[in-house]
């Protein structure tokens, strides 16, 4: 952090190069239509979440309205935001799947 030749007078400050990118949320909204199960199915399916957690997740949308699944750099979440929207889509669900800053 402190980075000078050695021993001049002239010292100059350098940063640590490493920096993580923004964060995003992505979250499950409830509806009325969409099989628990396929919710379930959901979550495992693209969150790499086990069959236990994924029911307990599902019941917190299904009760509170919403809930965050994960939090990702911007390009994972849209890719996560995308295989959710495209998958409850071509099983005609209307399960919804937003991401928004951390
Ligand atoms: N509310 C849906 C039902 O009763 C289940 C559901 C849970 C849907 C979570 C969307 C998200 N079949």
């Amino acid at each position: 952090r402190f980075d000078d030749g050695g021993d001049t007078s002239l010292a100059t400050k350098t940063k640590p190069k490493t920096k993580r990118p923004p964060l995003y949320k992505v979250m499950l909204l409830n509806d009325d239509y969409t099989p628990m199960e396929f919710v379930i199915l959901v979550l495992e399916r693209f969150f790499a979440i086990g069959h236990s957690q994924a029911t307990e997740i599902m019941l917190t949308v299904h009760k509170k309205g919403l809930a965050v699944v994960g939090v990702f750099p911007h390009e994972i979440a849209e890719t996560k935001v995308s295989q959710v929207m495209d998958f409850a889509q071509r099983h005609q669900h209307p399960l919804q799947c937003t991401m928004e800053k951390d």
